[in-house]
């Protein structure tokens, strides 16, 4: 599967018009929209191919009326301007014939658009929560109910500071994919935790923004196996470009396969909230949970960036009672970018905290139990 991001997005008339007269559009798409993998991408692919043409003719029908008219009748023939003004005949033309060229686009294209909106009767649904600057999948109904993850980035930062040659999805891979089977139909309700995102796959035919505060929902269903990118289509901060989506199409027997693995990995990762965790094991799983969570604001040296992302080195409330601390970290703060992370676990909020009390120049020496952040919960 090629690469679509770049092209669905970069997706020009001009570059579409190109590749209509490139002839073999198979082997040069790069300019043009992904046929994609569902109907409904097809149909928006065939749809705007169909516009193109239209298009195209009236251009040149235009186009050569005007030259014809110039040319045959340029004033060192002799040719006079006529000089008149309200001719119903022509006025009826020009009103009813582009009516019947608009009712033959409307009709194409309300048609896909139906059938993009239709999104009942799924086999199976996953919640899309978008969060800065990473995706929540939740498999709320059907087969894999249950599996909850992450998806991030995973394109190594040495490529993105230009310290290593960039890879072949540079930027468009990530460390778990949203993985679907082949010929079912895909519900997907998306939301956000704090700013407007957009889950955008372009070979899916999905584009549907995510919303604080709302649920929205669209649908697909691929016909083809493969592995699908796209972008987060709505400019929501700092590392909006860092916040890919891929998703995975697979057989039925392979989806199945990949629904039990999750299910174990899923009872493994459980957390007793009862445990007494050791300081240094809490500090270890710490590190992880902030890399993945706080890194992108507040730094990998906790130093955040002067007068945008406080500093937690130093931190009054990361070297203060802990409480406050765990209430900022479960509630955020209204007004900032500092978002509620009510969204992890006991243990890794316990264990997060634990790793920024001591970090850096913070020593506290202190353990918070995933316990005491239970206790906190509202
Ligand atoms: C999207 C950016 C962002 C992310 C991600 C983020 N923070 Fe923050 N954080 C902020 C901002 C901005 C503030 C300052 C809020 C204010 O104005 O008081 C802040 C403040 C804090 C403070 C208080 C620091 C002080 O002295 O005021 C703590 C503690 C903190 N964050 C912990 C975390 C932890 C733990 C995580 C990861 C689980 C995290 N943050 C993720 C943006 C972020
Ligand atoms: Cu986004």
């Amino acid at each position: 599967m090629t690469r679509t991001v770049a092209r669905g997005i970069g997706c020009g008339i001009g570059g579409a018009a190109l590749s209509v007269f490139a002839g073999s559009a198979a082997a040069d798409y790069q300019w043009n929209l992904a046929p994609g993998a569902t109907r409904v991408s097809q149909s928006v692919y065939d749809l705007h191919n169909i516009m193109m043409w239209i298009i195209l003719a009236i251009f040149a029908g235009v186009f050569a009326v005007v030259s014809y008219s110039v040319y045959a009748h340029r004033k060192s023939k002799g040719h006079r301007a006529a000089q008149f003004h309200e001719n119903t005949t022509v006025e009826m033309i020009w009103t009813v014939i582009p009516f019947f060229i608009l009712m033959l686009m409307a009709w194409p294209a309300t048609t896909t658009l139906l059938s993009m909106r239709d999104s009942s009767n799924p086999d199976i649904t996953v919640k899309v929560t978008g969060y800065q600057w990473k995706w929540g999948y939740d498999y709320l109904k059907g087969e894999g109910e249950g599996i909850s993850f992450i998806s991030a980035l995973s394109t190594p930062h040495d490529q993105i500071y230009g310290k290593a040659p960039k890879g072949e999805n540079y930027l468009v891979e990530v460390d778990n994919r949203l993985v679907v089977p082949v010929g079912k139909k895909i519900r997907i309700l998306t939301t956000a935790n704090d700013v407007i995102h957009s889950w955008y796959v372009p070979e899916l035919g999905v584009k549907q923004d995510a919303n604080p505060g709302f649920v929205r929902d669209a649908s697909f269903r691929a016909d083809r196996e493969g592995v699908y990118r796209g972008q987060c289509a709505e400019l929501c901060g700092k590392d909006h470009g860092f916040m890919p989506v891929v998703v995975e199409v697979v057989s039925a027997e392979k989806y199945a396969a990949w629904v039990a693995v999750q299910r174990a990995r899923m009872a493994a990762a459980a957390d007793d909230p009862n445990k007494k965790w050791e300081l240094a094991e809490l500090k270890a799983r710490g590190e992880k949970v902030y890399a993945q969570n706080c890194l992108a604001c507040h730094q990998a040296n906790g130093q955040g960036v002067k007068g945008v992302f406080a500093a937690l080195d130093g931190s009054k409330i990361v070297n203060g009672p802990k409480e406050a601390q765990i209430a900022l970290v479960l509630g955020g703060k209204a007004g900032t970018a500092m978002a509620s992370f009510k969204q992890l676990s006991d243990t890794e909020i316990a264990a997060v905290i634990t790793y920024t009390r001591n970090s850096w120049g913070n020593k506290t020496g202190e353990a918070v139990q995933p316990a005491e952040i239970k206790a906190q919960r509202k």
